[in-house]
Parts: structure tokens; sequence; C-alpha cells
């Protein structure tokens, strides 16, 4: 993860794991196999997810902050302990531990400024990034890789395209202790459950013996290794891809690859269906459907949905849905489940798109017909103005914290539509300016 988008930062494993992208800070994305299949980020800022739960920590100094922590670990080293774990390994690895303080800084960041999505995938999906991942790919085992491709039906430059977008192509793969850094986020409050299972998850892999204590090093969120497991899915779904006996996630880029293969594949791959098809909208269509509507390719062509250049669907049954995710006058896709598995790494549109375009681009596929519009990126207060508008002429937009989510996104296209304008739920500077005066 190097190289992540406008709003996720936690990836990896995260759906199945988390993380960490390193392009912008992070907000996050905690939640393995929960896929929220209409959700995406329009905006860059977008993938900020778990709001606050329980306390709101900090805020106080580091004397009752060290004070919070150590109760927390005290209740933690009981739970550590009833749940079967050795107790003299629990006792080695939680005593001394204090809070990082860069992993709080990490949890807490959000960007002033959002990173316009197509300012994301593009760096995301260069062709230099392309270029790195068929030479990193064509250096490994040949064998291996044609033996992942047809045990799990993904093909590589989809493994590929997660492997550069996780770690670089192995090049960046975190250096925060993970036990540190979950017993951090745990007692911090706010993602308490989810920190918790990974840091049983992180003492279990130390119990096994199948780790080393120095392999438990990642990203903020926990994510380790080549292709960002989080404890809980390695446990779960890493591999041994390259037959020498050991799931080595962190060493063996095979045994990563064919773990990201294992996780795709068991959260439901389709074998040779591609992850989205650009498309067409015919004049005066209706965006209020994107995001929301799933039905056949058959049916989107009877809604006067094409293809670029006028080739025809590559087999109308298949269910799609639809995004503009910069707005109608850039490019559309029509996502296929693989779009929805890949969110399974990270819940985060942008991120998924991101791997789709990569993967297409390691392939020597072309990218979008449509060219990327211009982009703006938007200050934190010309999203919570936006929002505050919609609001205040009686638009739902959920929590009014400069995140356009879903929700925001809806009640946009919903007030577009009331003005007469293309409701494609993009958030612009003009659509901002028209907010605020129609406000
Ligand atoms: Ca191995």
């Amino acid at each position: 993860m190097r190289d992540r988008g406008p709003g996720d930062q936690v990836s990896g494993a995260y759906t199945e794991r988390v993380a960490l992208s390193q392009l912008p800070p992070p907000p996050e994305r905690p939640n393995p196999f929960r896929m929220k299949r209409r959700t995406f980020l329009a905006t860059a800022a977008a993938a900020l997810a778990t709001p606050a739960q329980g306390s709101d920590p900090v805020v106080a100094g580091t004397e009752s902050v060290d004070a919070a922590f150590r109760a927390w670990l005290d209740g933690f080293r009981k739970t550590a302990i009833s749940s079967g774990l050795p107790a003299d390994l629990v006792d080695r690895e939680l005593s001394g531990l204090t809070p990082d303080p860069r992993v709080r800084g990490s949890d807490r960041n959000q960007p002033e400024f959002s990173r316009p999505f197509s300012h994301y995938v593009r760096r995301a999906a260069s062709e230099d990034q392309a270029a790195i991942g068929r030479r990193r790919l064509a250096s490994l085992d040949a064998g291996a890789l044609s033996r992942i491709e047809s045990e799990r039906g993904v093909p590589r430059e989809i493994l590929g395209a997660i492997w550069g977008m996780e770690s670089g192509y192995g090049a960046a793969m975190g250096d925060q202790d993970v036990i540190r850094s979950m017993a951090t986020l745990a007692a911090d409050g706010r993602r308490r459950a989810f920190a918790e299972e990974e840091l049983l998850s992180a003492l279990r892999m130390l119990a096994s013996g199948e780790v080393s204590r120095n392999q438990l090093v990642g990203s903020w969120a926990g994510a380790m290794g080549q292709t960002q497991f989080i404890p809980s899915s390695f446990l779960r779904l890493a591999v041994d891809g390259d037959g020498d006996g050991r799931r080595d996630v962190w060493g063996s880029a095979i045994d990563a690859l064919a773990s990201s293969a294992n996780l795709l594949s068991k959260a439901g791959w389709k074998r040779r269906e591609p992850w989205a098809i650009e498309a067409i909208a015919p004049k005066g269509f209706d965006y209020s459907v994107c995001e929301v509507l799933t039905c056949p390719l058959s049916q989107w062509a009877d809604l006067g949905v094409s293809r670029p250049g006028g080739d025809g669907w590559p087999d109308g049954s298949v269910e799609a849905s639809l995004i503009a995710p910069t707005g109608a006058g850039g490019p559309l896709f029509l996502l296929l489940a693989n779009h929805f598995v890949i969110r399974r790494y990270n819940n985060a549109v942008t991120y998924a798109v991101a791997v789709g375009l990569l993967a297409d681009r390691i392939a020597g596929r072309p990218g979008p017909v449509r060219p990327w519009p211009e982009e703006t990126p938007l200050s934190l207060s010309d999203r919570t103005g936006a929002q505050t508008a919609l609001k205040s002429q009686g638009f739902d937009v959920g929590e009014v914290d400069g995140v356009m989510g879903l929700k925001s996104r809806q009640a946009l296209r919903a007030w577009q539509k009331s003005q007469g304008l293309v409701a494609d739920g993009y958030l612009s500077p003009d659509m901002i300016a028209r907010l605020r005066s129609a406000g």
C-alpha cells in the first residue's frame, strides 16, 4: 500500500482485512467480510468510515490517557487468557506495552482537502505503476503463478494490481508493531471490537508458533506483509503458495499473491468476468439510478446505456450497477460482481476502481475511452457547507461530516433532480455555488 486513495487507507485484508495506503493519509476501513455493495466514494476524501463509538478519546492529558490505556490493558489481559491463550505468552506480550502516538495520529487524520477521484486513480493506475507490476510479476515463478490462477480463478493482473496497491509490490509493508497498534486502537475505544479481535488473532499467530514476533509489523491498522493481511484474515485465509509448508506473506510474494487469490476466491470471484465495463449514457439520461440500481446488462441497454465504440455486451444476463465517479462528464462504469469482490479487500470505490484500472493496464488492455475531466480538490468546509445547504433544504445527508458518502450523494442527486439539473451526485465547485445560493 503505498498509494492509496482518497479515503482509504486501511485496506488490505481488511475486508477480509485491512491494508494501509500510502498516498494520502489514513481514514480507515476496518471490516472484513462485510460488503456494502452500493457505497462508494464520490469524492476523494470519502472512505472515512467508522464513526466514533464509545468514549471520545484523547483530549485529556497524557497521564489520563495512560491511565485509560492501562485500565483497558488489565481488562483485555483477562479476556485474552480466558479465550484460551497461554497466560505466560499474554503477559510477555502485554507487559510494558504503551500506546503508539503515530497510530492515534493516523486514526484521526482527516485531510483538509479531498483528493479528487481521477487524481487518485490516474496516479495509482499510471503506466509507470503498470510497468513495475509487469516486471515484478515476470520475476516470479511462472508455474506457481499459473497454478494460482487455475486453482483460484483470479487472473494474475488483478493479484499484481493488489500487490502494487497494498505494498508497492513488496517495497512498503509497514513497520509498525501490530500488537502495539492494535492495543492503541482498542484502548482508544472507537474501533475496540475490531482491534481486540485482531490483537487476539495476532497473539494466536504467536501461540501457534507459525510466525515469529518480529514478523508482526505492518500498517497502523494492523495489515501485514506484501498484500497486507490483518491477523484474523491471515489466520483464516493465508495459504502456502510456493509449497515450502509455511504461509509467509512477508517474505514470499507467491504466498502473498496466493493468499490474496484465496481471499478473493472465497469472496465470490467470478472466473473470466471483468471487474467493470465502460459505459456511455444517452442524452437526457437519469443519473439518479447510479449506485442504487443493479440490473442485468440487457436492462441497462434498454435504458439506452451502451459501450463506447458500439461493442455489444458480453452477456446480457450479467448484473451490473452504474457509477459516474467524476460526474456525468467523465468515464462511466458498469460495475460487475468482481468489483464488489475487490471491495472485500478495501471497501472504497476509489480503491477498487484503481485496482481494476491498474490490472487492465498491467495486462495491456486500454484504459477508459472517455477522458477524465479536470477536477478540483474540495476543502473540508466546501464539503460540510454543501452538506449543510442540502440539509437546510430538507435533504437527508446523514451526518454533516465533510464525507460525501452514499447518503450525501443520494441527497445531492435528489436536490439536483428537484432543480432540473443532471442528477449525477457529483459535488463540483459549480454545484457548491448553486447549493449556497439556493440555500
Ligand atoms: Ca510458503
